[in-house]
């Protein structure tokens, strides 16, 4: 028998395959479908790490056993290819963006196809290709026409060393990631999309869609819905009223003081009333320094300052409270306004401790004075006036009635997700497709003049002010206006890198389409997408960006579907042998190209799905990656065992109806782990038995293929099983046969268990008795002795009397 060799194999069949054309998704075609999807990368220069090797591998292995089970499959793979690390590096060294895009494209191209992927690379996209961001740009301008894009003052973060406006996670700490400079926060004038009018149909759109549970509470939670009311505090010695957003009125009754953020606008307002400005100047200084996680999330030690010379009237009590700065209150939630109620608010709880403000219990059942009583879901309301006695549901019901009434405030439903800040000063991204004229305003870029690409520039540095390096190109930037033909400028911010990533799904149904995103055909036979696979760390912004633009495509009647993805899995990440994550500074990484030279494809893949629990994190292992080469070996071997015999033999037909349908199933709950260890223990006993029949040697290798298709697809020509194993069939059971027929059977001496004999579960009692006999542990209870009874209850127990 030849030897396996998995580097011939695996190149031999990836050769075949792409000859010709195995898994090019069909356009036409009356088969189902199956659209798998798995988040593209992004073409960095450290190329490909394991942790795509697990992502994608999933859906690769349901990929092939959808072609293998009938159906039409779309699995694609493209380029997320728009942003820093590679502007960077082109700054760095001098490179072009494109050039380098391009080279990392490349590199990536030939790691994906010595992996063995069944991707349709004929379908390939890249988001940098105008062909591509002619449509990122569409999109925009279809928004921007219905009012979803705006712009609006906001502040962005800037390096005063390195001018250059930085990403959040370039910024971390309030430091410039390359010169370690503090960062300052610039205000400008920047784009932003309304994703929040968005909120309820993002939200009510999860009911539609299968995503894991936890991926749905993360959604949940990113969009933040609380109910509550906005209620109107009157401001003395003013005719203001201050407004504070409240899931809690029923706890009006409780209300010691209010807070204001650092930069709620009555600061200024009322600033010649204020009796402590430049105290709370100070303190407006200090809390700008602190990021929002450090003032929401760390702020154990409460600060603020009370405003001397302001004050509030409780509008059911008629008490007057004080009025405190604090930056525990964020501007952008709510009203940037709060009523406090220490008694019931842990945050307030804290604050009314460390500045001595008094704390008044409206719900019975705590020990306030003490610690905060918030877990009050069925308490009782006391001290408030006209909601006394009821329950905390109904209070705030009845409160909202009554601050509706009496115009002091109505019902409110708040978002926590803020609107999406569209917009990055750099120069690698789409440009934002909009003319600026002094006479007509903002204009959009006709449709027929779409693409706007990017100029070739040779500095991609930002301009001093914060502006894009686009802004530096006078060629570029001077258009004429196309409503009154004057001079006007083009805007000069790109998108952020979260565009390209928004939409990508619909474009691999019709990548090539000269006329439209995708044709209705295929956005009819395509949509939605069935099952889609990627990290947890995009569950969140990118899950919600891109329903956010695929639902307003729904509702503009672009797409013909409303939720892009039917069904959403994570996997876990890979980390190093030590069991951090992989790093080059570690010298943990492990590169994906070392296995496949070293085991081959079929082992890399193999291992990463059996390396634990899919949805967990997963610790690398080098012994376990060769006893996953040592199973691929022993699969090998099998030939050697070839029987004759037609159909499963007798020995094996529940083995193998057992492992049929233990796979099958594992794979569709991602259970690959527990798939793979049901082949090796099959491959055990075949082994052991030192024989396979070739049905039965088919069945397997069939099961195997879409883990390990190259040894598997060889295996088929060298048998000669007919055709290639990609077209042949998924292998079924009976479930019937899945029922083991050789039982473990007890066997009494006399009324004594002495033992237990493996027989079949319908042997007769000739067969039950020899095995008795076989068996030594038994046997010496019946030697020596007369045999007066037995007494065989086939599959339950056989009971030999002796004298
Ligand atoms: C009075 C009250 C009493 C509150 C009580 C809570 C418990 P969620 O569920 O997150 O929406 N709040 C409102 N705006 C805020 C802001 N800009 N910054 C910080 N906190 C803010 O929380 C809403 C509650 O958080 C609101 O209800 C308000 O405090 C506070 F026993 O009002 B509550
Ligand atoms: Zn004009």
């Amino acid at each position: 028998m030849k030897s396996y060799n998995p580097l011939a194999v695996e190149k031999k069949w990836q050769d075949i395959w792409e000859k010709k054309e195995t898994f090019k998704a069909l356009s036409n075609s009356d088969k189902k479908k199956f659209y798998a999807l798995v988040e593209f990368p992004y073409p960095s220069g450290v190329g490909l790490h394991v942790g795509h090797i697990r992502a994608y591998t999933s859906l690769e292995v349901i990929s092939r056993k959808r072609r293998l089970e009938g159906f039409n499959v779309l699995f694609p793979i493209g380029w997320d290819a728009f942003g820093l690390p590679t502007e960077n590096y082109a700054m760095q060294t001098g490179k072009h963006p494109r050039k380098v895009t391009d080279d990392n494209i490349k590199v990536f191209t030939s790691q994906l196809k010595a992996a063995g992927y069944s991707f349709d690379w004929s379908r390939t996209v890249d988001t940098t290709n105008p062909n591509y961001f002619k449509w990122t740009q569409w999109i925009f301008l279809q928004m921007f026409k219905h009012g979803l894009a705006f712009k609006d003052k906001s502040y962005v973060n800037f390096c005063n060393k390195c001018k250059v406006v930085l990403a959040n996670e370039e910024s971390q700490d309030g430091v410039c990631d390359r010169c370690g400079d503090e960062v300052v926060q610039l205000e400008k004038d920047v784009w932003f999309l309304k994703i929040r009018e968005y909120a309820d149909k993002l939200l009510d759109g999860l009911d539609e869609v299968n995503f894991l549970p936890r991926i749905r509470t993360e959604q949940e939670n990113w969009i933040g819905r609380s109910y509550g009311a906005e209620v109107d505090f009157k401001l003395k010695d003013t005719s203001d009223f201050l407004r504070v957003f409240t899931t809690r009125p029923d706890t009006l009754y409780g209300v010691t003081f209010m807070v204001i953020a650092p930069e709620h606008p009555y600061l200024e307002k009322y600033a010649s009333q204020i009796e402590n400005l430049e105290e709370i100047k100070e303190y407006q200084v200090q809390s700008k320094k602190k990021t929002e996680f450090e003032r929401v999330q760390l702020a154990k030690d409460k600060t603020g300052v009370e405003i001397k010379g302001l004050s509030a009237v409780n509008p059911v009590s008629g008490e007057t409270v004080p009025v405190w700065v604090a930056d525990y209150v964020m501007m952008g939630y709510g009203t940037g306004a709060i009523m406090a109620v220490p008694a019931h608010d842990t945050r307030d709880w804290e604050f009314a401790k460390k500045f001595n403000i008094p704390i008044i219990e409206v719900i019975e059942g705590g020990d306030v004075q003490n610690e905060a009583f918030t877990d009050v879901n069925d308490g009782v309301m006391v001290n408030s006036g006209f909601i006394n006695g009821m329950r905390v549901k109904e209070a705030i019901d009845k409160m909202i009635d009554y601050l509706q009434e009496n115009k002091i405030g109505e019902r409110k439903t708040n978002y926590k997700m803020k609107d999406w800040a569209f917009n990055r000063q750099r120069y690698w991204g789409e440009p934002i497709p909009i003319i600026h004229c002094e006479k007509c305003g903002m204009v959009p870029v006709p449709e027929e003049d779409l693409p706007v690409t990017l100029p070739v520039v040779d500095n991609y540095k930002p301009t001093e002010t914060g502006e894009s390096p686009l802004a530096n190109i006078p060629e570029w930037v001077n258009v004429k206006c196309p409503v009154c033909g004057e001079d006007a400028k083009r805007e000069t911010d790109t998108m952020p890198q979260w565009a390209g990533s928004s939409w990508y799904f619909l474009r691999y149904m019709d990548p090539n389409n000269h006329d439209a995103i995708a044709s209705k055909e295929n956005f009819d036979y395509w949509g939605p997408i069935d099952w889609y696979n990627g990290g947890m760390e995009h569950v969140t912004r990118h899950l919600i960006y891109s329903r956010f633009w695929h639902r307003f495509l729904y509702d503009i009647g672009v797409v013909p579907f409303k939720e892009p993805y039917a069904k959403r899995t994570a996997q876990g990440l890979v980390l190093g042998g030590d069991g951090e994550k992989m790093s080059k500074s570690r010298g943990n990484v492990v590169n994906p190209n070392d296995i496949i030279n070293e085991f081959g494809a079929d082992t890399l893949r193999t291992y990463t799905m059996f390396i634990g629990d899919y949805e967990k994190y997963a610790i690398w292992s080098d012994s376990s990656v060769k006893g996953c080469k040592r199973f691929l070996d022993r699969v090998w071997k099998l030939q050697e065992f070839l029987t004759d015999e037609k159909g499963y033999s007798k020995q094996h037909t529940s083995l193998m109806h057992k492992t049929i349908k233990k796979v099958s199933e594992d794979f569709e709950a991602m259970k690959f782990n527990t798939a793979i260890a049901t082949m090796m223990s099959a491959v055990n006993d075949f082994n052991n038995d030192k024989f396979i029949t070739r049905d039965e040697l088919k069945s397997f290798i069939t099961l195997l293929n879409p883990v390990a298709p190259h040894i598997t697809e060889e295996i088929w020509e060298i048998q000669g099983f007919g055709g290639m194993l990609n077209k042949a069939g998924w292998p079924t059971w009976d479930e019937e046969k899945t029922v083991d027929d050789v039982i473990e059977l007890p066997v009494q001496i006399s009324g004594k268990v002495r033992g237990k004999i493996s027989v079949s579960k319908d042997a007769d009692v000739e067969a039950a008795k020899k095995a008795a006999m076989e068996d030594e542990n038994i046997y010496k209870y019946i030697a020596g002795k007369t045999v007066v009874k037995e007494i065989y209850v086939p599959g339950k127990i056989f009971n030999i009397v002796v004298k």
